[in-house]
């Protein structure tokens, strides 16, 4: 066992068991949400993998410790700290590690620590991708070229269109990722649950994506796969609208000439206040979502 990991017990049981876990990150609380929502829907989500059978594990780097399972408290302090906290993709892990300080994982840091735990599936709401104006900024997430090495199954909403979604995929075909659209052949946008762009893989129910899993498993193939399932039509938002917000928020970015790490946060709130909070409870209903369908596959999974 990695001496920097420190499974919650109620986790570490269940793992042993081979019962159902789901994995969740902390960059999603800290920078993806206001507080004090983020720290209710931490709670929620939770609560919804729970009534659907498995065991969540909320994923956080505390005092240089590799956090898998948080407690209330916890997810608290990481809500109210919100920004103030270290975002931590693959490549910050081992100085937050050395330093014993503390960090939001991303969908690319979670999923490296929630493989060292020996959980499989994770439930977020969007992941990085590939950025609008990426043939001359490179702003590639880290995000995308995790699912080639790491293998974690992450259920998402698709990606926001904050991103480009046809390079998104292209860059994901290239690497040899898995993404199956959630009964749907168009591939969901997060807030819509239509993007134009036909998916590469359909499925319909939580038992055909675990087939594939298995397969991938009995080929010794280390990669992670990505189920995107589409917005609730109650809760999806007009593409008219978040469009023009979107719009406007990457004008506002270039002109204060904002990079790296700190652009995918700017985005989100920036997007979340030019909606007035609509798409911040749109977000939360996704998030939702995914969580019911992420504990359904680990339920399959563990079959
Ligand atoms: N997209 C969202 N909400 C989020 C994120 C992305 O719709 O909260 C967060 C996730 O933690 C994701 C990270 O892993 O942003 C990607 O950041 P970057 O683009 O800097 O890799
Ligand atoms: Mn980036």
């Amino acid at each position: 066992m990695n001496p920097f990991l420190d499974i919650k017990e109620e986790v570490k049981q269940a793992l042993k068991d081979k019962r159902p876990v789901v994995a969740l990150e902390s960059t999603i609380i800290s920078h993806g949400m206001p507080y004090p929502r983020n720290v209710e829907t931490a709670l929620m989500v939770e609560q919804t993998i729970r009534d659907n059978g498995a065991v969540p594990a909320t994923i956080a780097i505390i005092g240089g410790r590799l956090k898998v399972g948080l407690t209330a408290d916890d997810l608290e302090y990481f809500g109210k700290k919100g920004p103030a906290i270290t975002k931590v993709s693959r490549r910050d892990i081992p100085v937050v590690v050395a330093k014993q300080e503390d960090g939001a994982t991303t969908v690319a840091a979670t999923m490296i620590i929630a493989a060292m735990a020996g959980i499989k599936v994770f439930a977020t709401g969007g992941i990085g991708g590939v950025h609008r104006g990426a043939e001359k900024t490179m702003d590639i997430s880290a995000d995308l070229d995790e699912f080639t090495k790491t293998p974690v199954l992450v259920v998402c909403a698709g990606a926001k269109a904050i991103l480009d979604l046809n390079l998104t995929m292209e860059y994901l075909e290239t690497k040899g990722v898995p993404v199956f659209a959630y009964g749907t052949d168009e591939l969901p946008a997060f807030y819509t649950r239509t993007s134009g762009i036909k998916a590469p893989m359909r499925a319909d129910r939580p038992a055909e994506i675990a087939e594939v899993w298995k397969a991938r498993e009995a080929l010794e193939m280390n990669t992670g796969f990505i189920v995107a399932n589409p917005i609730p039509v109650e809760y999806s938002m007009s593409p008219e609208r978040i469009n023009r917000a979107i719009e406007e928020a990457l004008f506002e970015m270039n002109g204060l000439g904002i990079r790296g790490k700190e652009t995918t946060p700017y985005l989100l709130d920036k997007v979340q206040k030019i909606t007035g909070g609509d798409s911040l409870e749109s977000n939360i209903k996704l998030v939702l979502n995914n969580a019911a369908l992420a504990a359904a596959i680990a339920a399959e999974i563990e079959k």
